[in-house]
């Protein structure tokens, strides 16, 4: 399989979305697109972008959708998303998928699927722990749960409603669960 390839891949934070789209971009040949990882590089180099979004991002709440849709509009343009792309990340919010269809509507481009990784509280808590990002502490991620539950959550629902939503099992090893959602997107 190599380009013409468009997931999203959804989930709780910390279920392994970021980790399995570097695998699944590896082996379809196109890119990973991670807005956290986009996030965390602007807050790195202290652009007017990070400079805006770090307080945010430090206390576990989402980027505003106005934002979120500049940065997703100019990567998704680039040329080497032009043939598919991995998508961590994003949409996070009912707003951003209608962002997100209306860019892909422009080009006449559509998702193939969109992959709910699914994994036990308890075992997010662990894991961001042992990650020990800044964003990572024990209250933060529980304010980073919440927010999923009441803004994220909402999109299993839209994207079962159009037949695109896949689900997988996310609390296997890496392996296994790359192993399922090929599997559930084949
Ligand atoms: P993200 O970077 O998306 O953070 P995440 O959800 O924690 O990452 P992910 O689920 O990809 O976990 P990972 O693979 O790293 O977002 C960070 C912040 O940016 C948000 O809180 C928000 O403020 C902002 N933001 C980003 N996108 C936004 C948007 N669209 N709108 C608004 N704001 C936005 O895995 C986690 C850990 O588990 C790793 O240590 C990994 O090694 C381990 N792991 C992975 N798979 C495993 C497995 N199978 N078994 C055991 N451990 C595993």
């Amino acid at each position: 399989m190599a380009g013409d390839t468009r997931l999203v891949l959804l989930g709780p934070p910390g279920s392994g979305k970021g980790t399995q789209a570097e695998i699944l971009a590896q082996r379809m040949g196109v890119p990973a697109i991670s807005t956290g990882d986009m996030l965390r590089e602007a807050v790195a180099e202290g652009s007017d972008l990070g400079r805006q979004v770090e307080s945010i991002m430090s206390s576990g709440a989402l980027v505003d959708d106005d934002t979120m849709a500049e940065v997703v509009r100019e990567r998704l343009g680039r040329q080497d998303a032009a043939k598919g792309f991995i998508l961590d990340g994003y949409p996070r919010t009912l707003p951003q998928a209608e962002t997100l269809e209306s860019i892909l509507q422009r080009s006449g481009a559509e998702l193939d699927a969109v992959v709910l990784v699914d994994v036990p509280e308890e075992e997010l808590i662990s894991r961001a722990v042992a990650r020990g990002r800044s964003d990572d502490s024990a209250d933060v991620i529980r304010e980073r749960l919440r927010v999923y539950r009441e803004k994220t959550r909402p999109l299993v629902e839209h994207y079962q409603e159009r037949r695109l939503l896949r689900e997988v099992d996310g609390y296997a090893s890496i392996e296994e669960v790359n192993r399922r959602i090929l599997d559930a997107v084949a």
